[in-house]
């Protein structure tokens, strides 16, 4: 035994009320006090040792001196206890009902998985007795198992609940920060930020509410995020010097978020010799440069022993990179993985090159192409810290795009699929739109033809070793963290997808909604809960409807990326073209007469693309130019489609309103309020979707509505 200091922690802790209980500036997102209500009002004893068993202490403590519970941390007397979280080497305690209790999560871990081990974050829930046992490997695991028991309520300590095992299928489950240190004069302070200014940064320094980070933490843990990166990819001066100078404000930001087992990554700039350094050059081939880098790297990790690694935009939109030494992205990223690998370090390089200069009278250049024209020819080349960061689709994030075949291009590589859960192409959180249904068909899709291996697979890797999953942050200082309230769901279930890419979409939301509107602390849970199934779990599709069409993308407003520009983008230099005219619409991107791209995929999926008559409908004006009136697998034209999903979309966001409107009275007013302006402003932009969509094709075709609606 050893020389734990055995304490009613009910009695002797001081606990701190969490940010967010009390605090009027911040909404308590998915961990309201009232969540833990099951948990708080039990006996539970906590024992192991290790900073994030404290968080758990702190947690459990939090959650009973709130609700009458009682907090044990290794006692060495007999307690009575409802609930057991305990590591699994932790030494035996002289209680016996505990002692029970754990040797009977062995043997279920046995039956549930032959005893195997349960890794560095997974755990077991199991019922022993009138107990619940959570087991744990690393004091990770507890802490995750420690939300896991939030996450069900009462649920978690049902005599019926069979043993279940989590281990989480992506080891690195990261969150991109666009967020500038120094406000940005045309980005402002989080680049496509849509939830007020940055959690980290407030112009140009640490904005200093550390207590708001851990909060923050916590959320993230709760979900099962691990990972995160504290500035913007696109790299300024002021963001350049935290590698150096002012690693100091990096380094306060992970001791702040360590206890929840979230690991702090830096996005740097290529040219950070040069910029930071002195140095004349950057170039990968430099014995300056390389000793530069790993000089540098030394200093982070003295200063931040688990630092995560690095992330990296090169060439890419303005940002330097290897192309300038005449060296290739192998060359490039293997330079910074060199100098990160003594540590355990990463580099996430991303896979997001094309040209931003391309003149739009020039057909034969496709920016969809360009990430796998760059990289697959580089496979195999990368070192094994090197973890290539591919944006799910092969042009940006847009509301309908076919999966990157990026994704399956590059077996001897490790990929990482980038989400992007700031809804910069998806309504901006001022629209409802839960993204969980298009994250799942991603991580679904198999690239290599139905029943093969999945994205999710890819992510995951052989053995555990892919790059995981990577999303673009939606967060920042606003009240509700995410401008509209309901956009938290969004955040959440990209963590819990990434820690289960098999997780049907909606029942996290319903996880989502049980957290967030407690059905204890809400009048008519019920009515509440199908209210906000009825307006979210489809809000995605019904996004879709009324923007651009079958998968063409765009159509946005140039710069801002909100609300409805037809042509905004198509004599633009950005590579984004619809090429509308009177006959039809869509890029033809077919091997036999478009730009090639169709054949970037596996053979199952070129063919499928290849034609108008297989391609799946939603993709059609991806894939193919085609008249406005060919006939989709609908059995609707392609102008008659269109027309109906407009007038269908906005009558469905029409609907939205007025089930909010039902919530009135039922719900935090604050939160009714935020929404329900914001479903006016959905109303607004949605119409006027419609309309100049609709318009913009009736008159280029001169093809009336069959059903005589209006149109402009
Ligand atoms: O979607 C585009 C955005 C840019 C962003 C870029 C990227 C950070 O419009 O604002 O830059 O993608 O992913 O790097």
């Amino acid at each position: 035994m050893n020389a734990h200091e055995s304490t009613d922690l009910e009695e002797s802790m001081f606990v701190a009320e969490p940010l967010g209980v009390e605090d009027p500036r911040v909404h308590p997102a998915w961990l309201p006090p009232e969540a833990f209500r099951a948990l708080g009002a039990r006996r539970v004893l906590v024992h192991g040792d290790g900073l994030l068993v404290d968080t758990v202490l702190d947690e459990v403590t939090r959650a009973c001196t709130r609700y009458g519970g009682r907090v044990w941390h290794s006692p060495s007397w007999d307690v009575e206890v409802d609930l057991v979280l305990t590591l699994r080497d932790a030494d035996e305690l002289p209680n016996s009902a505990v002692e029970a209790a754990r040797s009977a999560a062995e043997a279920a871990l046995v039956d549930v998985a032959d005893g195997a081990t349960l890794g560095d974050e997974g755990f077991l829930l199991a019922r022993a007795g009138e107990l619940t046992v959570v087991l744990a490997d690393a004091p990770a695991g507890l802490l995750y198992g420690l939300f896991h028991v939030v996450r069900l309520c009462a649920g978690a300590f049902d005599p019926a609940r069979p043993p279940e095992l989590h281990r989480p299928a992506l080891r690195r489950r990261m969150l991109n920060h666009w967020d500038n240190v120094a406000v940005h004069p045309v980005m402002g302070q989080v680049e496509r930020g849509y939830a007020g200014g940055s959690i980290f940064w407030a112009g140009g320094r640490p904005r200093g509410d550390l207590a708001r980070i851990r909060e923050y933490g916590r959320l993230l843990a709760a979900s099962g995020i691990n990972a995160i990166s504290v500035n913007n990819v696109n790299v300024g001066r002021a963001e350049a010097m935290l590698l150096t100078d002012r690693l100091g404000d990096v380094t306060e930001i992970a001791d702040v978020l360590r206890p929840y087992g979230i690991r702090v990554h830096l996005s740097v700039t290529f040219a950070a010799p040069v910029v930071l350094g002195g140095l004349t050059s950057a170039d990968p081939f430099d014995e300056d440069v390389r000793a530069w880098w790993a000089a540098t790297t030394r200093r982070v990790y003295e200063r931040i022993d688990d630092f995560g690694g690095y992330l990296v935009k090169a060439d890419s939109e303005g940002q330097p990179g290897p192309f300038t030494y005449g060296r290739d992205h192998a060359d490039g990223a293997n330079l910074l993985a060199e100098a990160l690998a003594p540590y355990g370090g990463v580099v996430h390089w991303r896979a997001f090159v094309y040209n931003h200069h391309q003149d739009w009278r020039d057909r034969s250049t496709d920016r969809a192409r360009a990430a796998y024209d760059h990289f697959a020819p580089l496979d195999g080349r990368f070192r094994t810290n090197v973890v290539l960061q591919v944006k799910f689709g092969p042009v940006d994030f847009q509301t309908r795009e076919p999966v990157s075949p990026v994704l399956a291009a590059m077996p001897a590589t490790r990929i990482a699929v980038e989400l992007q859960v700031t809804q910069e192409y998806t309504g901006q959180q001022r629209h409802v739109c839960h993204l969980g249904p298009c994250w799942s068909e991603v991580l679904r899709f198999a690239p290599w033809g139905p029943g093969g291996r999945t994205i999710a697979d890819v992510a995951t890797g052989e053995a555990g070793t892919g790059g995981g999953l990577v999303a673009v942050a939606n967060t920042g200082d606003d009240l509700f963290w995410t401008g509209h309230p309901l956009a938290q769901a969004n955040l959440y279930t990209f963590g819990r997808l990434a820690w289960d890419p098999r997780l049907d979409a909606t029942a996290v939301l319903d996880e989502w909604m049980t957290l967030t509107f407690p059905p204890s602390a809400t009048a008519e849970p019920e009515l509440v809960r199908r209210t906000l199934h009825e307006i979210m779990d489809d809000s995605w599709r019904t996004y879709e409807r009324y923007t651009a069409p079958l998968g063409v993308g765009f159509m946005v407003h140039p710069g801002d990326h909100y609300g409805p520009d037809v042509d905004g983008y198509e004599y633009s230099r950005w590579g984004t073209y619809h090429f509308a005219d009177r006959d039809g619409v869509g890029v033809d991107r077919s091997r036999a007469s478009g730009t090639g791209f169709a054949g970037q995929y596996p053979p199952y999926w070129a063919d499928v693309y290849e034609s108008p008559q297989t391609c799946p409908d939603e993709l059609l004006l991806f894939f193919h130019h085609v008249p406005y009136t060919h006939v989709l697998h609908s059995g609707s034209t392609v102008i008659q489609h269109i027309y109906d999903t407009h007038f269908a979309g906005v009558e469905e966001v029409a609907v939205m309103r007025r089930r909010w409107q039902t919530l009135n009275g039922m719900i935090d007013p604050t939160v009714y309020e935020r929404v329900a302006e914001r479903l006016d402003e959905q109303v607004r932009c949605a119409t006027e979707w419609r309309d100049q969509i609709n318009t913009y094709f009736f008159r280029k075709s001169g093809i009336p509505d069959a059903r005589g609606r209006r149109i402009h």
